[in-house]
């Protein structure tokens, strides 16, 4: 016997992600509930080829006898429903950035952290990281195993996508309108400034010390999922991009560490593909990576400004393995480690 599921914002960038990784992996589902607010009430969206979903409304909808519920709807919705869903007893992966710091909420990367499943007991809710962080702890996990990882300075380029739909279609519209002159098509809304042909160095809100609130989350989040010793530095920026986030990570480690041992680690680790050759296409770029599953590493050098550094390029799909593919994996892992039938 399979599983009931629902995909809450099913209607969003993430969420038809999810749908769609689901039918990808034979997800184990016998029944899915598409749900999201009201506006999108009666919507259809697709499981695979064959089936369409009718959009049900998430405030009214009742999880009883339902086993696990995929959620990726703005934080204030989940504040809300991922609790009201854990307590009719369907387990919650939730990909919002509401649960992921409160202690009694696993924060869980498969690769990384499984063991950190078992956390689910506690509050029914699972959650899912931020996806600039998950690509930077599947690469780091194994960097961190061999050589001890005791400090990273990485600096992001994100992709509109991050941003949902409304940032795809800002990106698309100004690009247009600046080729076109027309400035009514080139408004500039979801960014803070123009994010056709420029670099933004500004991804969610400031705080207190001059970090946003992203460079923040990719060092507790980190702090949580791996090793709460391992200091991260980190500069985030939007860049003009549709889908796929890069990163330029730096790390400093406890142990010596070589650009030939690194390789060795991150070919055997999970999730992750090496693609490092010193030519012109030796390396992998956010619009390669778009649609992929992996984590991609390239560019692996030698830092030698300190004792023990290295530093790395670093690709993955942010809707896939940043978002909707880790919540589907997690939800297969629980499957097999606790939901088993
Ligand atoms: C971005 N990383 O690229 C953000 C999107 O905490 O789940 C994901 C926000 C989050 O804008």
């Amino acid at each position: 016997m399979g599983y009931r599921v629902a995909v809450i914002g099913a209607t969003g960038n993430v969420g038809r992600e999810m749908l769609q990784i689901m039918v990808e992996r034979g997800f184990p589902a016998d029944e899915v509930f598409a749900l999201a607010s009201p506006r999108s009430v009666g919507r259809e969206v697709s499981y695979g080829d064959d089936k369409i979903l009718k959009v049900q409304n998430l405030e009214t909808f009742d999880f009883t006898g339902v086993d696990i519920a995929l959620s990726s709807p703005g934080a204030s919705v989940s504040k809300v429903h991922s609790p009201r869903a854990a307590q009719a007893g369907c387990v919650v992966i939730d990909n919002t950035s509401h649960f992921r710091m409160e202690p009694d909420v696993p924060l869980v990367v498969p690769e990384v952290n499984p063991e950190a499943l078992a956390g689910y007991k506690k509050r029914g809710i699972i959650a899912n990281p931020n996806c600039s962080t998950i690509q930077m702890v599947v690469a780091l996990k194994p960097l961190h195993q061999a050589f001890g990882v005791r400090r990273v300075v990485v600096s992001t380029y994100q992709s509109v996508s991050g941003a949902g739909k409304e940032g795809m279609d800002e990106l698309f519209n100004q690009t247009r309108g600046i080729y076109v002159n027309d400035p009514v098509s080139a408004t500039q809304e979801k960014f803070t400034k123009q994010i056709a042909f420029n670099v933004i160095p500004h991804i969610d809100t400031f705080m207190d010390d001059g970090a946003t609130k992203e460079e923040w989350k990719m060092a507790v989040e980190t702090a949580k999922i791996l090793d709460p010793d391992i200091k991260v530095h980190a500069n985030c920026c939007r860049a003009p991009v549709f889908i796929g986030h890069a990163e330029y990570i730096n790390i400093e480690t406890e142990r010596p560490i070589d650009e030939k041992a690194a390789r060795a680690a991150l070919e055997a680790a999970p999730g992750v593909v090496v693609v490092d050759r010193r030519i012109d296409e030796g390396y992998v770029t956010p619009a390669e990576c778009a649609g992929e599953d992996a984590v991609y590493i390239s560019r692996l050098r030698r830092d030698r400004t300190v004792e023990n550094g290295l530093s790395f390029w670093c690709v993955s799909d942010n809707l896939r393995k940043g978002a909707a593919l880790n919540t589907v994996q997690i939800a297969e892992a629980l499957i097999a480690t606790h939901l088993a039938r």
